[in-house]
């Protein structure tokens, strides 16, 4: 059976205001979180929560602070997405553009017009924007004064970010996204929520109390955001991906399963809008108690979100084998079992496409809600040849197995409504840092030192996509 992708599916791309636009400082942006992520060796650890100084690291190089110059480039880089016949640009909105210190008492009238500005040059071109409100960024006076998301204060300054916004924007954005992969807050405490950990501090704890502040948050900006107005759809977004059993040992199997849960535990309360009992056995056998206000339960209830977010990239491996699980090369931070059948990336992430149909069906199936697959593509090191091209058709092919599998999955019987895929244009990479994992369409000119012309070229896949769009996905 071939059915064709829906007539309004959202084709495009999706970044995110940290990796991409640059000018970290300029026009009253207070500093954030990932603008003290260096790149090297010194990154994973802060990622983690172990923050050194606040900053700066002498002689270190922080990749968001340029990045690739979005912010003042914006428009030329548009015009090629909109050259490639876009429907959906996934962006995010930077929480400190707007509030610098994340608890100021009045917006950044700079940060709200940039905004403006970009979303009126996309709806020029017939672009959705598609819009995160945070991605992987936290005001940094909110880290060092309140303790970041560890204090239920965030929920009340998040709520009035949000509620700027969608006001804000409300005639020119209709999807939103609260927080980009929430469930890397438990992978990349930092990242995911700005946590710094004290010596001694029971980790744990401190994670699962930040996640519900964020929960809280987050179904706070969907009641906002539904309050002003009333069509516009509000998602979740989680990084996915199936966990397969290494063996039918029932023990991999169950283990397997709860790995999943780990992740869909957030989704779980965002879309559901409660606590599974899974979640409530996992407190209560770790120690782990929540502080909630007496209304948490009732707005976790009553404001649960559109549409499921996720992105895709690789499926992972369980078992319960120590001498199996010695066997764990994955390079995902999720860290997984080599899986025999699959090949990996250059950053040794398994590529498995038939896994993003199982991913999709097995969200649909647990959320009966729109899926939208929000990231997801292959990060490789490109080479420009002697006659100034690109040909990156390993990219291709990793796309093109994914789309038909998407396919597949809306066969299946699955509601997706669009695809942006990560990276349209070659950005800072979020685990490492560097510029050399490209994942684009459009090739960028710069290095992992920040050394380079910023001049943009159109690869080879950049022509493919354009055909994928054009004939809405026949033609892959
Ligand atoms: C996701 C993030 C993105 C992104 C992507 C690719 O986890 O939401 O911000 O960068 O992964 O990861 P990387 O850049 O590390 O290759």
């Amino acid at each position: 059976m071939k059915n064709g992708f829906p007539e309004d599916f959202l084709w495009g791309g999706a970044i995110a205001a940290n990796q991409t636009e640059g000018a970290f400082l300029e026009e009253g942006k207070g500093l954030t979180t990932v603008d003290l992520l260096p790149t090297g060796e010194k990154r994973f650890p802060i990622m983690l929560g172990n923050l050194p100084s606040f900053y700066p690291i002498e002689g270190e190089y922080y990749p968001s602070h340029e990045a690739i110059d979005f912010y003042y480039r914006y428009k030329d880089d548009i015009a090629l997405f909109a050259e490639m016949g876009f429907k959906a640009l996934r962006l995010s909105i930077s929480w400190a553009r707007i509030f610098p210190n994340g608890d100021d008492v009045e917006p950044n009238e700079a940060g709200l017009r940039f905004y403006d500005n970009l979303f009126d040059e996309l709806r020029s071109k017939g672009i959705e924007p598609v819009v995160t409100l945070a991605h992987f960024d936290v005001p940094v006076h909110l880290v060092e004064t309140y303790g970041s998301w560890k204090n239920r204060k965030l929920v009340h300054f998040f709520e009035k970010y949000a509620k700027t916004v969608f006001e804000r924007y409300k005639n020119k954005v209709n999807y939103w996204l609260t927080f980009n992969e929430i469930n890397m807050l438990l992978h990349l405490p930092f990242v995911g929520a700005g946590l710094v950990f004290e010596e001694g501090e029971n980790e744990l704890q401190v994670k699962y109390q930040a996640a519900h502040h964020q929960l809280v948050a987050s179904a706070l900006a969907v009641k906002a955001g539904h309050e002003i107005n009333p069509d516009a759809k509000i998602g979740c977004m989680l990084a996915a991906g199936m966990t397969y059993a290494y063996s039918s040992n029932p023990n991999d199997v169950w283990d397997a399963m709860n790995k999943d849960r780990e992740s869909f535990f957030f989704i779980d309360v965002q879309s559901r809008g409660e606590y599974p009992g899974y979640a409530k056995r996992f407190f209560q056998e770790n120690a782990i108690e929540l502080t909630m206000n007496e209304e948490d339960e009732e707005i976790l209830k009553n404001h649960t979100v559109d549409y499921i977010g996720f992105s895709y990239y690789s499926s992972r491996v369980t078992s319960t084998d120590p001498e199996i699980q010695e066997n764990t090369t994955s390079g995902n931070v999720f860290g997984s079992i080599t899986n025999p059948y699959l090949e990996k990336s250059e950053w040794g992430w398994t590529i498995d496409s038939k896994g993003l149909r199982i991913t999709a069906n097995q969200l649909y199936d647990r959320y009966q809600k729109p899926l939208f697959i929000v990231e997801n593509g292959l990060g490789a090191i490109d080479e420009v040849n002697s006659n100034g091209e690109v040909n990156d058709d390993y990219r291709i092919e990793y796309l093109r197995a994914h789309i038909h599998e998407m396919q597949e999955a809306i066969n299946d019987g699955v509601e997706l409504i669009g695809y942006t895929s990560w990276g349209p244009i070659d950005i800072v990479s979020a685990s490492t840092g560097e510029m050399k994992k490209r994942y684009g369409y459009i090739y960028v000119e710069r290095d992992n030192e920040g050394n380079g012309t910023l001049k943009r070229m159109k690869k080879k896949s950049f022509e493919w996509y354009k055909k994928v769009i054009d004939s809405n996905g026949e033609n892959i």
